[in-house]
């Protein structure tokens, strides 16, 4: 990469420490999972942590993000507390939707993260929502739209991303190409397996890159970032990656080697961060001094959650809109 594209060191710095919370977060998550301390569905994300960061890395704090149920990653990158997080994963009340959601619902208001979705690709036609309010109240907040390769096969990956771009909605649609939809190969399931072609169909800009190191992630994000703040509409991003860990926890991952796992993680990049700092001079104690931060936010988020209530039934029939009279998006 050239240096001129290089994030300066304590911009890095920031993104390694959320990477690797994110990491390890995850981690302490499958063994919670393990111990029955969470139930439901549990969609790790780890191998793809710098597609998010590098993402969150170029946006303001007021525009949003809506990603799917694979969501830890985004829902950390953009500041839900690890104690949030983890408390929605064990189903207790002080988790960040009160322990009603679980791990594909996530959602973090203060932080402009509408979710957490469960259903492949229905979340691209929401998250033109946030999109259309932001240009319809005049607003220049974006909306960045994170899916999967398989989410493009699916009509409401096409209803929101042809919407968005004929009424050019600042919105940035980011297919994560990690290769499989559950277990099944990109190469039996996509006619055409170069995903950001599917923008020429919606005639807005789109582009491929590679989703491992989070510098070239940040770099190739600002453009379409910018172009959508001035008003010129969506953009396509696919961003190759890989997820080293099952679909969900209950995928024994029968459809792909060891082998292959093992190359890819070649390509780590929580390691592909650490070398960069390294190679920027940043002694390896502070770098251990961060990894120490890291583990000790991780340990107590889990004894917070393990030692947190559940919510009561009362609580849930509290909740509603209707009751609260709360715009979701204010
Ligand atoms: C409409 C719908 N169909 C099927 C499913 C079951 N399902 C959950 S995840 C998934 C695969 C999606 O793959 P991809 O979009 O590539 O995302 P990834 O899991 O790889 O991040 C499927 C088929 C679902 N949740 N919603
Ligand atoms: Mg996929």
């Amino acid at each position: 990469m050239e240096d001129s594209l290089l994030l300066k060191k304590d911009e890095l710095l920031t993104l390694y420490k959320k990477m690797f919370l994110i990491r390890r977060f995850e981690e302490e998550a499958a063994r919670a999972y393990a111990q029955g301390k969470i139930g439901g569905f549990l969609h790790l994300y780890i191998g793809q942590e710098a597609v998010a960061m590098g993402a969150i890395a170029c946006m303001r704090p007021d525009d949003y993000f809506v990603t799917t149920y694979r969501d830890h990653g985004v829902a950390l990158g953009r500041g839900m507390t690890a104690r949030a997080c983890m408390a929605e994963l064990f189903g207790k009340v002080t988790g960040c939707s009160k322990g009603f959601g679980g791990s594909m619902h996530m959602f973090d208001r203060p932080n402009n993260f509408l979710g957490g979705h469960g259903i492949v690709g229905a979340h691209v036609s929401l998250a033109a929502g946030p999109a259309f309010k932001a240009k319809y109240m005049g607003e220049d907040r974006i909306t960045m739209c994170f899916f999967g390769d398989g989410a493009t096969n699916i009509g409401g990956f096409h209803e929101g991303i042809s919407l968005a771009a004929l009424w050019k909605l600042p919105i940035i649609f980011v297919c994560e190409n990690n290769q499989y939809s559950m277990g099944t190969p990109i190469s039996r399931t996509a006619a055409q397996p170069e995903f950001w072609k599917k923008a020429e169909g919606y005639n807005i800009p789109g582009f491929r890159i590679d989703g491992h190191d989070v510098r070239e992630v940040a770099e190739k994000f600002k453009e379409p970032i910018a172009r959508a703040r001035r008003g010129e509409g969506p953009t396509f991003i696919e961003v190759v990656t890989y997820r080293y860990r099952g679909h969900s926890m209950s995928d024994p991952g029968k459809y792909r080697t060891a082998a292959e796992v093992e190359e890819r993680k070649k390509q780590d990049p929580v390691r592909i961060a650490r070398d960069a700092l390294l190679e920027m001079k940043v002694k390896e104690e502070e770098l251990a001094k961060i990894d120490a931060l890291v583990e000790e936010e991780v340990a107590d988020a889990v004894k917070f959650a393990d030692e947190s209530d559940p919510p009561d039934e009362a609580l849930m029939h509290s909740l509603t809109l209707a009751k609260t009279g709360e715009d979701p998006y204010a």
